[in-house]
């Protein structure tokens, strides 16, 4: 045998790689509204201020609550509660219906005021952003003074509390923007990260679903730091391989990216609009539908994409909002497949709710690029495609409204329409 010599000296160049250079960790702000549609209507009518209000409608109605001040809070009552219980644990709030244009105005103003704080910003629903400001010091200062003059912006300009986190990753953030709350910053540390959660209940931990945390709970799991304490295998031998998404998350390991503009980079594609009056009738969403389906495939096309994903979004006049997908196995891009895929969606969701609708939206995601070519045969959806890529240059000489197929509708909306694609309660389905 040849004794190997061991010591680096003698061994042949090294063919490892070079140690990977330690990335600086991020510097993420997580910044949410307090009470938002409530601190809407206290901001333009003193009167409200300082009392219990309750957004969403009738008390006496069958509808829920949006939200609530925190001194409405202060008597148990909060977001999606029937109004009838919040009216008999604080009978003496002022009830609103609510003015979601009003709402949807302040939250463009809201991020529009964001969007000066890095050329990283996502927007996380109406009233909240995610702004990684690594590397921005030179322009707004530390996170915590670009924390402090945010909310100082908002404040004096839309008149709203704002509560930020500032972590290393969204996740953190966003779990310490929530304890910051009403009207603070919470900083956590880099390495603090899993102390920090180690206290909460598992319900802090966001995106953990509710048949997560009660099978959890029957293993007699009830704050973060017994979840940290679970090995990694433990955990993915009871929720397969998001277990071990599930373990790094309670650890506060988060490495989402913050995704600056999640059209641009190519995420999703989506048209909504809120209507002048609701309307149930279904041949009038169906119309608006075609329509929203039809400059959904125009932006996909014209961006060289398909769409794996079609989803379908709702809101009543509660404001609740529901979306609902569809992920099929053929990715598309012609108008006539996302408007069957959107169309079905919507017959479905109808069968069981009738309301009448005050929102309505398409949208396509999971994109992949239109390479691919999927068949040899002329198939009805090579055809339908190719009638679609005519109708995109007869736009484009002539104007979206050049060409209608009779069944279209543009003009969904004398109401703002909405600039943020909102994260709602959501039920997806794998079909086809
Ligand atoms: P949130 O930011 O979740 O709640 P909030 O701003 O009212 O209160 P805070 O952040 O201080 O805890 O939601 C923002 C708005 O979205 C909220 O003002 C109303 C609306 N909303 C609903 O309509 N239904 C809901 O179930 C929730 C959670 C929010
Ligand atoms: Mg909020
Ligand atoms: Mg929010």
């Amino acid at each position: 045998m040849t004794a190997i010599p061991s010591s680096p000296a003698h061994r042949a160049p090294a063919r490892q790689p070079l140690p990977l250079r330690q990335r600086p960790a991020r510097s993420i702000l997580h910044v949410d509204l307090d009470a938002f549609f409530v601190a809407v209507e206290q901001a333009r009518d003193a009167s409200l201020r300082g009392k219990a209000v309750i957004v969403g409608g009738d008390p006496n109605g069958r509808g829920v609550v949006a939200t609530a001040s925190y001194e409405a809070r202060a008597f148990g009552v909060h977001s999606a509660m029937p109004l009838r219980t919040a009216k008999r644990l604080a009978p003496h709030a002022v009830f609103l219906r609510g003015d979601f244009p009003e709402y949807e105005r302040v939250s463009r103003a809201f991020h529009a005021i964001v969007a000066n704080y890095s050329p990283l910003v996502e927007a996380g629903g109406l009233d909240e952003a995610y702004i990684d400001v690594t590397g921005c010091e030179p322009v707004v200062g530390s996170a915590e003074e670009a924390a402090a003059s945010l909310r100082a912006r908002v404040r004096s300009e839309l008149g709203l509390a704002a509560s930020v986190g500032i972590a290393t990753s969204k996740l953190v953030a966003k779990v310490a923007s929530d304890r910051a709350k009403p009207d603070g910053v919470l900083v956590v540390p880099e390495g603090e990260e899993a102390a920090f959660l180690a206290p909460l209940p598992l319900r802090a931990l966001p995106m953990l679903g509710p048949s997560q945390e009660k099978r959890l709970a029957q293993l007699g799991i009830s704050i973060i730091g017994q979840l940290q304490a679970l090995s990694e295998p433990a955990l993915e031998g009871l929720f397969g391989r998001h277990g071990g998404v599930l373990s790094r998350r309670s650890h506060g390991i988060d490495p989402t990216p913050v995704d600056g503009d999640p059209d641009s980079s190519g995420k999703s594609i989506s048209r909504e609009g809120t209507f002048a009056a609701d309307v149930a009738d279904p041949e009038h969403l169906r119309a608006v539908l075609r329509g929203f389906s039809e400059s959904v495939g125009a932006q996909l096309r014209a961006k060289g994409r398909r769409a794996r994903t079609v989803s379908l979004k709702l809101r009543y006049e509660d404001f609740t909002t529901i979306s609902r997908s569809v992920t099929l196995r053929q990715p598309v891009n012609s108008n006539e497949a996302i408007f069957a895929a959107a169309d079905a969606l919507l017959s479905r969701v109808r069968e069981a709710e009738r309301r009448p609708v005050r929102l309505i939206g398409v949208g396509a995601s999971n994109l992949v690029a239109d390479a691919l070519q999927l068949s040899l045969e002329p198939s009805a959806a090579a055809k339908e495609e190719s009638l679609s890529a005519a109708f995109d240059r007869v736009r484009r000489k002539y104007g979206a409204r050049s060409l209608q197929t009779g069944r279209t509708a543009f003009d969904v909306s004398t109401r703002e329409k909405a600039g943020v694609f909102e994260k709602s309660a959501g039920l997806s389905s794998q079909l086809e």
